[in-house]
């Protein structure tokens, strides 16, 4: 049997490359010095995309590839893939659920502790020689003592996270599209009042355009001056411009970021901030994560192109 044609927009792990280049014929879109016309010279004979949360796989590359059979997201978020064009196509869209739920919750409450009792600014204070130029570091104005940790988004992540900071002594809170039957955690309708009844907001909610800055000034305002925003989600989700000027302005204490809304970039304004905690979407980025990621990828293109069916489609392809 013919090998089948893998489209790959942006780089992958040499590993999951080395599989895909032993059992696909792979188009390696970055490498191409014109990527446009290479699109167009295999576009008749692409069946399936090796896809990732920086490419995007909008309606119009999909139209452009009429025999695609397969998008196979290196990723649990597919926010870069219209899944519902693709349904629409009859397309498979599939991610990697659940092998990175327990990594991905365990950067989150780093990112919230390291935002809380200013980790990063006190390690910077050390190298810096001030400890022992100027004393020790002033004492933190954060704590997790008494805090009310609100999820925006409490699915498999939001959970994982919930069991943890459970354990930190955190009352918890969530929001999401409905109330969720045996969740004894208490359920708020919207964002504001979530932000109103807690003091610290996890976000980790999907990306796309429902969430798109679902997360802005009066959501920030609402949380208050002891206010505490961990965003392990998709930067989309949270107004940037509107929490750097709650971060300058002391609308909130602090904030810890995994992601931003146009990723490589994160805002000088933002680096510039003290109160900010910046990590560069590294959520599930161990090897030993990563690796789990990869094998689920690929078992998603093996199973589709020698059985038909899809390990882990998303919703709207599941049906
Ligand atoms: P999940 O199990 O599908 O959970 C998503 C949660 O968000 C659900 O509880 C859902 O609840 C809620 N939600 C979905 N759409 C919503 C909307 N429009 N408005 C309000 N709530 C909404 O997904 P997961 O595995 O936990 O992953 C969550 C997200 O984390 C991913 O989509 C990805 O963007 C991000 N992520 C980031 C990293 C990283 O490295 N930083 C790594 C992995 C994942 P309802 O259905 O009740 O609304
Ligand atoms: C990505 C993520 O997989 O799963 C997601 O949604 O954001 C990360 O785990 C990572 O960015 C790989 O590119």
């Amino acid at each position: 049997m013919d090998k089948p044609d893998i489209l790959i927009p942006r780089p992958l792990m040499r590993s999951i490359l080395k599989v895909l280049d032993r059992d696909y014929t792979t188009h390696k879109l970055w490498e191409m010095a014109d990527p446009e016309a290479y699109l167009d010279s295999v576009a008749q004979m692409i069946k399936g995309i090796a896809s990732s949360p920086s490419a995007k796989v909008d309606a119009n590359l999909v139209d452009r590839l009429p025999n695609l059979q397969i998008v196979a997201n290196f990723g649990v978020g597919y926010d870069g893939i219209d899944a519902r064009h693709c349904a629409d196509r009859g397309i498979m869209v599939t991610n990697t659920p659940d092998v990175l739920t327990e990594e991905v919750a365990d950067t989150a409450l780093g990112l919230l502790i390291m935002a809380v009792r200013e980790l990063s600014a006190s390690e910077r204070y050390l190298r810096a020689g001030k400890w022992q130029s100027d004393g020790p570091y002033p004492l933190t104005h954060g704590t997790l003592r008494g805090r009310k940790l609100g999820i925006f988004g409490l699915g498999r992540i939001g959970k994982a996270i919930a069991r943890r900071a459970e354990a930190f002594g955190l009352e918890i809170h969530y929001h999401g599209r409905r109330k969720q039957d045996g969740v004894a955690y208490p359920y708020h309708r919207n964002l504001k009042e979530l932000a109103a009844a807690c003091d610290t907001l996890m976000v980790v909610a999907p990306g796309g355009a429902d969430t798109r800055h679902a997360v802005d000034a009066d959501v920030l305002k609402a949380l208050g001056p002891n206010g505490v925003v961990i965003n392990i989600g998709r930067g989309s989700v949270i107004d940037e411009q509107a929490l750097i000027t709650a971060l300058k302005n002391g609308v909130i204490l602090a904030a810890g970021l995994d992601v931003f809304e146009e990723e490589p970039r994160a805002p000088a304004e933002l680096i510039a901030l003290d109160n900010a905690v910046l990590l560069p979407h590294v959520g599930s980025a161990s090897i030993h994560t990563r690796e789990a990621m990869g094998s689920l990828m690929l078992d998603n293109l093996a199973t589709w192109f020698k059985e038909g069916h899809a390990v882990t489609p998303v919703a709207e392809t599941s049906g």
